[in-house]
């Protein structure tokens, strides 16, 4: 644990953000040896293929391409944010926290119902540059990739996010939702039920109306994470960016909708969701690790403008294999508010709580509690499973003892496999909300759109009758560990 950051709350952490949009975070990146320039990779394939291996470690660089054949020059793909220090320097944190301690220091800093500040409107901003309408509305101008070998199509929006207002109270939604290139002025993006997005558009479909929206294709980092939160309903994601960043986001106003977006993003489509205008859309290499189901449809979006930096730079953000780039930067931030969640809930003294990288961070939690009474470990397992922050795509809880370190995968199943007795510490939770993109969804009900599935929860702490007398564990303990290195580190030199 590093010095500055104590492992419970009220702690010293120094928090700063030192970028303001994609030019000074590839700065930042830059001054931590960690960008990397390549010319000439094609968007067909090379862009992906470079995307995935970089995807899968933590220890490779940011990648800008330039030069695409076939783009004008200066138009360009940034891929490979969330690794290495920088990911610490993209949430704001010193370098050397491990993803355990980064997780703690922002979960110190980050609070989606107090920290708030709200835009503010400016006249202009570098997004305006260029200004592309009617028939000057040409998405491929830009380098969008083929993401996948087997994709249904080239996906400009990965590392971007949607921006759409409530026609009745005016509440502005940022969220992160895919965005498939489907023509010159058209796209298609994947609002699964019960996002943001989805039920502003019921609203705008119960009127008869499209529902207009802008899209920000590359652009500040930390609000393309902030779009990925789940910040409750009602509560707009830039006034949480506002409150991290401690000054307000500079927005525009879209020219055809009035929607406003960052005035220093990157590129900014704007335009119109046609609720009853469904198309295919996908399939795409998930986050799940599939492919989605083929023949899914999604709204089709009209796009009306265009706006535009001078040498525009898209931000790509492509789920792999698990696990990958995606999984980590989810691991980190989502067991941050994953923890706030179960605590808000009511459940006393967890430890620790672990959105795994396996599971996309969604499918597999771990969490260690100090065990204060019977059926504790089971509380905080349900909890865990259908809270806010949990309940989307989960398949297994884990719960076990604070001896257990969760965050690491083997202690954590060790852990079951020792403590849980399969017949008597299992609890199965059918019909449960399950992810559109779970693989194990039978083909009837994917065609019933009937999207549930059962999940686990694993109570693997010690019976809490039996916890004087159960056997010890034999992990050595921390300070032991520690002398041991001290005295016998050598031995690996
Ligand atoms: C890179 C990335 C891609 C995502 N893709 C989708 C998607 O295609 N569809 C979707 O519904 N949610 C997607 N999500 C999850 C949503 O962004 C997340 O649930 C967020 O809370 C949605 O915002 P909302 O709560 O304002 O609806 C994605 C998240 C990330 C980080
Ligand atoms: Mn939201």
């Amino acid at each position: 644990m590093n010095a500055d950051i104590p492992a419970a709350s009220g702690g010293n952490i120094t928090h700063t953000i030192t970028y303001d949009d994609l030019r000074d975070w590839i700065a930042e990146a830059d001054r931590l040896g960690e960008l990397r320039h390549v010319s000439g990779a094609t968007w067909q394939e090379d862009m992906g293929m470079a995307a995935e291996i970089l995807s899968h470690r933590d220890d490779g660089p940011a990648v800008l391409f330039d030069d695409v054949p076939g783009i004008a020059k200066g138009f360009r793909v940034l891929v490979n944010i969330f690794a290495g220090a920088r990911k610490n320097m993209s949430l704001g944190f010193a370098a050397g926290l491990d993803k355990v301690e980064l997780s703690h220091a922002f979960a110190e800093i980050y609070n989606h119902d107090t920290n708030l500040i709200p835009p503010v409107e400016v006249a202009d901003g570098p997004v305006m540059e260029n200004v592309l309408l009617g028939d000057d509305v040409d998405l491929e101008i830009f380098p969008t990739p083929l993401w996948h070998e087997k994709d249904g199509g080239r996906y400009i929006g990965t590392g971007s996010y949607n921006i759409t207002r409530d026609p009745e109270t005016g509440w502005v939604n940022l969220g992160v939702y895919r965005i498939m290139l489907k023509g010159k002025n058209t796209v298609g993006h994947n609002v699964l039920p019960g996002r943001h997005a989805a039920y502003h558009l019921d609203k705008y479909m119960a009127r008869g109306e499209p529902m207009p929206m802008a899209m920000v294709i590359g652009g500040d980092p930390l609000a393309f994470f902030v779009g990925g939160f789940d910040v409750p309903e009602g509560t707009c994601e830039y006034d949480v960016v506002g409150g991290l960043r401690g000054k307000p986001v500079k927005v525009v106003h879209g020219k055809l909708t009035g929607l406003p977006f960052p005035a220093n993003a990157e590129i900014v489509l704007e335009g119109y969701v046609h609720g009853d205008r469904q198309e295919v859309e996908g399939p795409f290499g998930d986050w799940t690790g599939t492919y989605t189901e083929r023949g899914r449809t999604n709204p089709v979006v009209e796009i009306k403008a265009i706006y535009h930096r001078n040498d525009p730079i898209m931000l790509g953000c492509v789920p792999q294999f698990l696990p990958d780039e995606f999984s980590r930067y989810r691991a980190i931030t989502r067991s941050a508010l994953l923890k706030k969640n179960i605590e808000a809930a009511g459940v006393p003294d967890v430890a620790e709580v672990w959105a795994h990288e396996i599971g996309g961070s969604r499918m597999l939690t771990g969490i260690s509690i100090r065990q204060r009474y019977a059926g504790h470990g089971k509380q905080a397992g349900h909890i865990a499973s259908h809270c806010q922050v949990g309940v989307d795509g989960n398949r297994w809880v884990i719960v076990t003892d604070d001896d257990i370190d969760v965050t690491n995968l083997e202690e954590l199943i060790w852990a079951a496999l020792t403590r849980a007795e399969p017949g008597v510490s299992i609890d199965l939770i059918t019909g449960a909300k399950a992810a559109q993109s779970h693989p194990r969804i039978t083909p009837a009900d994917r065609a019933a759109r009937n999207f549930t599935a059962s999940r686990m929860i694993i109570d693997a702490c010690v019976p809490y009758h039996w916890r004087d007398d159960f056997p010890e564990i034999n992990k050595a303990s921390r300070e032991h560990i520690r002398k041991s290195w001290e005295k016998f580190g050598y031995l690996f030199d």
